[in-house]
């Protein structure tokens, strides 16, 4: 059994990207399963190739892809959309509206086991919100370019999507950083005893 997680590098708005700090120290096997860990440049021609890469390369059971939102808690994604709202530009400067893949489905669901998920953070008092709406840029687009991925290649791969608070206290970054990694790992953990 393998788990492909991954995260987001820098982009505009956000110099350093909670999820790279995630993904880079997380560890590399939990209870014996693989973490195929990658970080992918917030830019979404690149990340759009190589996460379809990698979900060929590993064909992992999971795939778990971070990114990060504003303030507050993280959000389990329920909904990627087909559908890019943004004009902000992305790593490489481009922008991208409309929809994701022109011949997909409008919304896909996340496969994840949500209500396991919730469940676990509940138990270990770690707060979090649902939310149906991953936005317009390149979080959303990789979500739905993932799922449409794996409709498309006919894999048998569970994926979702987590966005992360972004830092409270530039300069104490250790800390939040090891809160963030509890909140995933838990998150693993329960993709590892999933049935
Ligand atoms: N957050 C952005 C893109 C990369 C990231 O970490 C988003 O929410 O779209």
């Amino acid at each position: 059994m393998s788990i492909l997680l991954t995260g987001f590098g820098p982009f505009p708005r956000v110099p350093r990207n909670p999820t790279q700090f995630i993904v880079e120290r997380f560890p590399d096997e939990l209870a014996g399963v693989t973490i195929h860990r990658a970080v992918l440049p917030t830019i979404y021609e690149v990340a759009e190739r190589m996460i379809e890469e990698l979900l060929l390369a590993h064909r992992p059971e999971f795939c778990l892809c971070l990114g990060v939102a504003g303030p507050g808690v993280p959000r389990l994604e329920t909904t990627a959309r087909n559908h890019g709202a943004s004009n902000a530009r992305d790593h490489a400067g481009a922008v991208r509206t409309g929809p994701v893949a022109p011949s997909g489905p409008d919304t896909y669901p996340s496969t994840l086991p949500l209500a396991a998920i919730d469940a676990a953070l509940g138990d270990r008092g770690i707060a979090f919100e649902y939310s149906d709406d991953a936005g317009g840029y390149v979080c959303n687009h990789i979500f739905y370019a993932s799922r449409h991925a794996i409709e498309r290649h006919g894999l048998a791969i569970r994926c979702g999507f987590v966005h992360v608070p972004e830092f409270r206290s530039p300069g104490e970054e250790d800390e939040e950083i090891g809160e963030m990694i509890g909140a995933v790992q838990t998150i693993v953990e329960v993709l590892i005893e999933a049935p």
